[in-house]
């Protein structure tokens, strides 16, 4: 059992795109699986989505589409943006396959059979963001605390999981099993929640009032409640009851999830799984929520930060870095650009790109470009070697216990020895007389080595840059059953070739900075007088949607455009250097709609499109949320 990895992360709402906390969690996933394929585990690394229930339902009326359509094109978002995030999972779900329908409908009616789901009438306070009932004293205020919005009073008659059976079962478990639940905090919520009466879960929903879910196979009115549905997917995925997979990976289950879903990982799964007569999973490892300047990430608030766009923007292997780097487990973290920037500059294009590029060129200066013989080891030397291998098993008990941000700062301690090394060894130095040639092939072989433990220790977190540091070093293979080994000192063949390449990290420089540059250019061109606030009233702009455009004859700047902005107009942009007529037919842009009408190349425009400079040409302004046709601009 102890060579099994089988690694979860929650399975995400199709309600809204992936953001910046969905790529967390699924990175950690990431490396975990990566690190235990390397040591040889047979690992098995499981994410999806979660499309079943009202708040799917909810978001797909609001689009003007089914929900299956709806849950087919944000799922599609999830499952493509892992391959651009370098994320290797084995498999991923949808609560919409198949087999994951047959599995949930297998496990009701077997706990159905046996006796621990009844038919029984149900009210209370629901909350359709957290899709669970509440009782009153978990309200704030009268609020769901996570979502502060006001639950629905909701009266039904439902089917019920006896989930109260298994109360003193749980704490037991939990009791015997002191990490079944970790970091310790989250274990200590549970058990705090386990301190009152546990009520018995409601698992159905009336089709009458939801039918997008799974039919309950003893009753074809209902259909069961999402959480039901959603968890079976760690078992559906491994071909539960009777694949291969379940049987081996099931006993090494590590579920991933922030502490926003405690409680029915916590309580409701290892209860489920009891009453199913199948064994509890090994760990839930919890992890805190990333905030956006100190509050939580929302569409309203317009803070919420997307993957794809910090990765475009600095690279993927420093963003994996940052998320790692920074966020302690278990800990909410606050996420700034800023701050990222600053960790890219200092950790990774200071500390190890410097020490990457610094010990590549001096082998390719002193050593012909091959990695030389160590034959003149000596005392300086142990250190080095010493803090090599500690750093080795100091990154491997940080894995079991998942601490990744310390992992890596161990795997940076090293780093700053290896720079030390360097400033003691002073190479160049030795390099100015040739009786020390045997002792300067020796340090710079050292050098050498321990670029490769670091990028063998920094392979699972950045696998881009790993590979870039062991090209560089001659190592053609990287693989799996090496990694045992390569994890010793003295690895380094003799004799392979070194090969310089670009800067692994290059610096960057924090975009609000080149903002304020940008703006500081512009003033070149005077702010002009000041006006009052009643001729600054008297202008009226609005948002309009461009129904059809086409090019004026005779002319390279300017298009005829006819617009909607509230009635229909025709107007004259000068932006046929930026925007093709075909770009422009349905977008919305802003416009001021009480400009005279003026003629343009013999064509009378009723009104004035808004852009602004990029440098580089004109963009049209654009909005955060959809406005509405003929909406003002105050
Ligand atoms: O809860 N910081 O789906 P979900 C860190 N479908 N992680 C965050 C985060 C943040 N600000 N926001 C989200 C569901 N996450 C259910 C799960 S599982 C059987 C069903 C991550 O789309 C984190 O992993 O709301 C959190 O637990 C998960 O996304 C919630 O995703």
């Amino acid at each position: 059992m102890d060579k099994v990895y089988f690694v979860t992360t929650p399975i995400y709402y199709v309600n809204a795109p992936p953001h910046i906390g969905h790529a967390y969690t699924t990175i950690v996933a990431d490396v975990l699986a990566r690190h235990y394929r390397l040591s040889g585990y047979r690992t098995f690394f499981l994410t999806g989505t979660d499309e079943h229930g009202d708040k799917i339902v909810e978001a797909a009326t609001e689009a003007n589409t089914s929900p299956k359509d709806f849950a087919d094109r944000i799922s599609a978002q999830f499952r493509n943006l892992w391959p651009e995030l370098a994320v290797t999972n084995d498999y991923f779900i949808r609560t919409t396959d198949t087999n994951h329908v047959e599995t949930v409908r297998l496990i009701l009616q077997k706990v159905h059979d046996a006796g621990d789901i009844y038919f029984g009438k149900y009210e209370g306070y629901y909350c359709i963001g957290c899709e669970r009932f509440y009782v009153e004293k978990e309200l704030v205020d009268g609020l769901c605390p996570d979502h502060q919005t006001a639950p629905v009073y909701r009266e039904e008659n439902n089917y019920f999981f006896r989930m109260s059976k298994y109360q003193d079962w749980l704490i037991q478990h939990i009791h015997e099993n002191p990490d079944f639940i970790r970091p310790e905090r989250y274990k200590n919520e549970v058990l705090a929640f386990l301190r009152d009466p546990l009520e018995d879960l409601c698992i159905s929903r009336p089709k009458s009032r939801l039918s997008w879910g799974i039919t309950l196979p003893f009753d074809d009115n209902y259909v069961t409640y999402v959480w039901f549905d959603a968890l079976i997917n760690y078992i559906t995925a491994l071909g539960y009851p009777d694949r291969e997979d379940y049987r081996v990976f099931w006993p090494g289950a590590q579920h991933l999830i922030a502490k926003d879903i405690l409680k029915p990982h916590g309580i409701y799964w290892p209860t489920m799984l009891k009453a199913a007569g199948i064994e509890p999973f090994r760990h839930l490892n919890v992890h805190g929520y990333w905030v956006v300047d100190q509050s939580k990430m929302s569409k309203s608030l317009g803070n919420v930060i997307k993957p794809l766009e910090l990765k475009d923007k600095y690279g993927l292997d420093p963003f994996r870095y940052f998320l790692l780097r920074e966020m302690v487990f278990g800990l909410d973290s606050n996420f700034s650009e800023e701050s990222f920037v600053q960790r890219l500059n200092s950790d990774l294009a200071n500390d190890l790109g410097n020490l990457v590029s610094r010990t590549i060129t001096m082998a390719v200066k002193y050593c012909e470009g091959k990695v030389p013989e160590s034959t003149s080891p000596s005392d300086g030397d142990g250190v080095l070697i010493e803090s090599g291998g500690k750093t080795i098993a100091d990154v491997e008990s940080c894995f079991h216990e998942l601490a990744l941000h310390k992992a890596l700062i161990t795997i940076w301690d090293f780093i700053n020895v290896t720079n030390k090394y360097i400033v003691e060894q002073e190479p160049w130095k030795l390099a100015k007389d040739p009786v020390n040639r045997p002792r300067l092939d020796t340090v710079i072989y050292n050098l050498l080595e321990s670029l490769r433990i670091i990028a063998v220790l920094v392979s699972p977190f950045m696998p881009g840059s790993a590979q870039r540091i062991m090209n560089q070093l001659g190592v053609e293979n990287t693989s799996v059953q090496d990694y045992e080994n390569i994890r010793r000192w003295g690895c380094l063949i003799p004799g392979n070739r070194i090969a310089v390449e670009d800067a692994l990290f290059p610096r960057v420089k924090y975009e609000k900075e080149a903002e304020k540059a940008d703006a500081k250019r512009n003033l070149v061109e005077p702010v002009k007088p000041a006006i009052e606030y009643g001729d600054f009233d008297k202008v009226d702009i609005r948002v309009a949607r461009i129904i059809d455009a086409e090019t004026v004859p005779n002319s390279n700047k300017l298009l005829k455009l006819k617009i909607d902005i509230g009635e229909e107009r025709t107007i004259v942009a000068g932006i046929a250097k930026d925007y093709t007529p075909k770009d422009l037919i349905g977008k919305k842009i802003v416009v001021v709609a009480n400009l005279k009408p003026a003629k343009l190349m013999g064509i009378d425009s009723h009104g004035m499109l808004l852009a602004a400079d990029t440098g580089k040409g004109l963009t049209l302004l654009s909005f955060a949320e959809d406005p509405i046709i003929g909406a003002k601009i105050r």
